[in-house]
């Protein structure tokens, strides 16, 4: 590897710290920062970055993190993965940008035969390309209301879609997605989520259960004939890494087959192999009509896509669907390289491997320490839900505290959770195994020291 590539690959995997976190350089950037940024736009961890690659983040102060986060599911392929700068590179000199709309270039093209080629399902498919995960999911929305000539959507308690007006109404949590910024867009309702662990009918007989409270209030409440699509995550992302109960995706995308409805999966943090498969919906065999993609796609650039059935993808009008920078040529390349390197490294199974690592260490730890209510999620998107032990309370202060504690000792990890009482790990897919093992290592004595 070239010695002078300044992240990627060669960065050298070891975690060391040099100072506190955050040192003192970072916290001089934070002072800059907070008289020249918004102070809406927070920070999860103030050290300020200046190389990353394979599972570690470096920073000004030299510090060198175990990355659990991957930018929030984004570096799959790892921070400035070989393929992904090539192709960007050789893009970056070539052009940068002309507008799709205006004079096209193959690559975005090459994106969407890819795109249909590897999302769920057979059939004949397009695709559209977007800036953003939350873009994709109002393109979906936009593109199921022209097939169906319906307005209603469906989504679920926990679920998150962006911080767009449109994906905001979508977004259950108040706190801090929504606060003060109604008014939200109409004709979104939200109904139960097969959530095992706080299901008051118990986990068994949680699918069949929460379906049919899906399908009542559906029919009852919206009318199955009003309703354009029904936007479900896979595994709910921001919500907390909650998996619905195995049968609850069937049931639902069988009832929107019966009742004309579009089913959209939001694959935004579960695709491109982060839960060891391509794409979580894989893993029931559920096959969506538009699947959303972004995050995994490009490799840390920005890009997401709608994939879905022709006839429903075809059914906006010449003109409906685009924006300036959707499948900008750059992002465009970079996908190409990002998949490239995730077919190549065989990142599916690598994605199942750091899983089997995870959950067996993590359920371990979960014997020793009841505040662990639950280990949960699939590949390399784990977490654990922390409760006041033998309750399912949430603990929200106990998962900021062994995050704080992760982060003093050089490990990257991020909360999530309708209650903020989840921890969850999205560590690269290319993490050596003897990083992911050390981070653990340290989220165990984060939790011993906490607990
Ligand atoms: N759908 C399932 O996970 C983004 C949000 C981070 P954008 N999740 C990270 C934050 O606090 O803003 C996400 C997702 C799912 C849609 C989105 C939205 O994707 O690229 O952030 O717009």
């Amino acid at each position: 590897m070239d010695a002078a590539q300044p992240g990627g690959p060669s960065l050298p995997q070891e975690r060391r710290l040099v100072t506190a976190i955050p040192g003192p350089k970072s916290r001089e950037l934070t002072e800059r920062r907070s008289r020249a940024v918004a102070r809406g736009v927070s920070t999860t961890l103030p050290v300020f970055v200046t190389r990353a690659g394979g599972g570690i983040v470096e920073d000004v102060d030299g510090n060198a993190l175990i990355d659990f986060g991957s930018g929030i599911a984004v570096t799959g392929v790892g921070n400035s993965a070989e393929p992904v700068v090539r192709r960007a590179r050789e893009q970056l000199e070539r052009f940068t940008h002309t507008c799709f709309m205006v004079t096209p270039y193959e690559s975005y093209v090459a994106v969407a035969e890819e795109l249909n080629r590897l999302t769920p399902g057979d059939h004949d498919k397009r695709s559209a390309l977007f800036n953003s995960g939350a873009e994709a999911v109002e393109n979906a929305v936009k593109i199921a209301r022209a097939a169906t000539r319906r307005q209603a959507v469906v989504v679920f308690d926990h679920a998150y879609h962006g911080r767009t007006n449109l994906t905001m109404a979508l977004t259950a949590k108040n706190m801090p997605y929504k606060e003060s910024f109604g008014p939200f867009a109409p004709e979104v309702y939200r109904v139960p989520l097969a959530y095992p662990f706080r299901w008051p009918g118990g986990a068994a007989n949680c699918a069949r259960e929460a379906a049919a409270q899906v399908i009542d209030v559906i029919t009852t409440q919206v009318g199955a004939d009003n309703v354009a699509a029904v936007v479900i995550e896979p595994i709910l992302g921001e919500g907390g890494f909650i998996e619905p109960a195995r049968g609850f995706l069937p049931r639902i995308a069988q009832f929107c087959r019966t009742h004309g409805i579009v089913f959209v999966a939001d694959e935004i943090q579960t695709g491109f192999c982060r839960t060891g498969q391509w794409f979580a919906c894989e893993d029931e065999g559920v096959v969506p009509d538009l699947v959303t993609t972004a995050k995994g796609i490009a490799g840390g650039l920005p890009l997401a896509a709608v994939t879905g059935r022709a006839e429903i993808m075809d059914a906006a009008h010449v003109g409906g669907l685009g924006g300036t920078y959707g499948g900008n040529p750059v992002a465009c390349a970079a996908a190409l390289g990002a998949i490239e390197e995730m077919r190549a490294s065989a990142l599916d199974a690598a994605a199942r491997r750091i899983g089997a690592v995870m959950k067996a260490r993590l359920s371990a730890l979960a014997e020793a320490h009841p505040v662990i209510g639950e280990v949960r999620g699939r590949g390399a998107m784990i977490a654990v839900e922390l409760v006041a032990p033998g309750t399912t309370d949430p603990a929200p202060a106990v998962a900021a505290a062994v995050a704080k504690a992760c982060h003093a000792e050089g490990l990257l990890v991020l909360t999530a959770g309708t209650y903020g009482n989840v921890l969850r790990f999205l560590p690269p897919l290319v993490i050596p195994e003897r990083l992911l093992v050390e981070g653990l290592d340290v989220l165990a004595g984060a939790v011993r020291g906490v607990a």
